[in-house]
């Protein structure tokens, strides 16, 4: 039997896998469009799910949906070694975010299959269910119910914005397993991930050597007005819950600015009602994602925004309502797996450097319940959560030859 070390991905597989899932939800500017528990996600998980099955691998399912596919190993005393990412997308989403874990976590297991090497550990690719929180929030929904975070109930009552709920919608699609979720235990868990930012392209490295997660918390704002009669209506008595939302707006921009560069935030869903040229806007739903390392910092975010609210809001006879529907910490990922990271990166010859992780991923929950690190490839520009969003073929190679020897 081969040396670990000395296994090779097969890298044209892989692109080719990577290609061929993009075609499911795949949208006209070359991303993907595949929102969790659409039908376009049961397709993946299909796809998934019979390569997997093809390898001899057993696939489960646990209550929210997570895919766990079993390759044994030679001691079955030994908790199985996971890795693995997400299979849903941003509405427009890449090609890369998610899918390179997960399908760069499958080469690994075809790459052992085809060398017939028997591992001492089992190996479990996963799947996780909602980790980007677009269609249902909070993200990481799925990892958080494994790791304990959310009960099964929170997660299968959450709503999109249409009213369905996930408990439904996983039904619906043919993935609600009977496992329950986190009853699984593994000795460890590897995540490939773009960086989804620009500092491994910019300093030339091709792997990061991620540390840990940084602390992320979301918020939903419900601004009040009245809706009136654009025409007739003089300025002096509007309440304009449009106008309350745009000063809001600056104001959390602003805020983030009062931290940076390590903080972060944004207002990314809006919905404004009713939405109609000649009516006054007379209600305002948005979000608010504040990011930052250190969750002392996020508390004075999160004193100034709801500061803000007050003051900017009242003035303009506005009422509303906030709540904070996610609060996930800052995470420090297990040095042991780092290391393992580190020499598998300088083992294959690769420029490494050690960094946070700006975005959130599975592995930050999965932390919580068993020892857990991630490995970063680059992607160009930065860019991720676009269309554009493109990691190359030596990229994707890379990572998936890190991970295979770690895992
Ligand atoms: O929000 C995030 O950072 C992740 O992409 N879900
Ligand atoms: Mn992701
Ligand atoms: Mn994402």
């Amino acid at each position: 039997m081969p040396q670990i070390q000395n296994l090779q991905i097969n890298a044209e597989r892989l692109w080719d896998t990577l290609m061929e899932t993009a075609q499911i939800g795949a949208t006209a500017k070359g991303g993907i469009c595949r929102l969790t528990l659409t039908d376009l996600d049961r397709k993946v998980r299909d796809w998934f799910k019979a390569r997997c099955e093809a390898l001899g691998c057993t696939v489960s399912v646990d209550e929210v949906g997570n895919m766990f596919a079993h390759r044994p190993g030679k001691n079955q005393d030994l908790a199985p070694i996971a890795m693995g990412s997400h299979l849903d997308t941003q509405p427009t989403g890449g090609k890369f975010d998610g899918v390179l874990g997960v399908l760069g976590a499958l080469e690994a297991l075809r790459t052992l299959h085809d060398a017939g090497y028997e591992t001492n550990a089992a190996i479990e690719v996963v799947n996780w269910t909602n980790e980007e929180g677009s269609r249902f929030a909070p993200a990481m929904l799925a990892s958080g119910v494994f790791a304990g975070v959310f009960t099964p109930e929170f997660a299968h009552t959450r709503q999109d914005r249409d009213g369905k709920a996930f408990g439904e919608e996983l039904a619906r699609i043919g993935y609600k397993g009977a496992e329950k979720a986190g009853a699984r235990k593994f000795s460890a868990m590897f995540e490939l991930h773009i960086e989804q930012g620009p500092i491994l392209e910019d300093e030339g490295r091709m792997i990061g050597v991620v540390q840990g997660v940084q602390g992320m918390r979301w918020y939903e704002i419900t601004i009040a007005g009245q809706e009136a009669h654009t025409g007739a209506t003089p300025m002096r008595l509007r309440k304009n819950a449009l106008l309350g939302a745009a000063r809001m707006i600056e104001r959390i921009d602003a805020i983030a600015w009062e931290h940076a560069p390590d903080a972060v935030g944004a207002v990314g869903l809006l919905e404004n009602k009713p939405n109609s040229r000649n009516v006054v806007p007379g209600e305002v739903f948005f979000t608010v994602d504040f990011r930052h390392p250190e969750d002392k910092v996020l508390d004075t975010m999160e004193a100034k925004l709801r500061a803000s609210l007050a003051e900017i809001l009242a003035p303009l006879r506005l009422a509303y309502s906030e709540t904070r529907i996610w609060n996930s910490p800052p995470v420090k990922f297990a040095p042991e797996l780092i290391e393992c990271v580190r020499i598998g990166a300088e083992k294959a010859g690769f420029k490494w450097r050690k960094m946070i992780s700006g975005a959130g991923h599975d592995a930050a929950y999965v932390a919580r319940v068993a020892p857990t690190t991630m490995i970063f490839v680059p992607c160009a520009g930065g860019i991720s959560h676009n269309e554009a969003e493109s990691t190359s073929f030596d990229e994707c190679t890379a990572g998936a030859q890190v991970l295979v020897q770690r895992g």
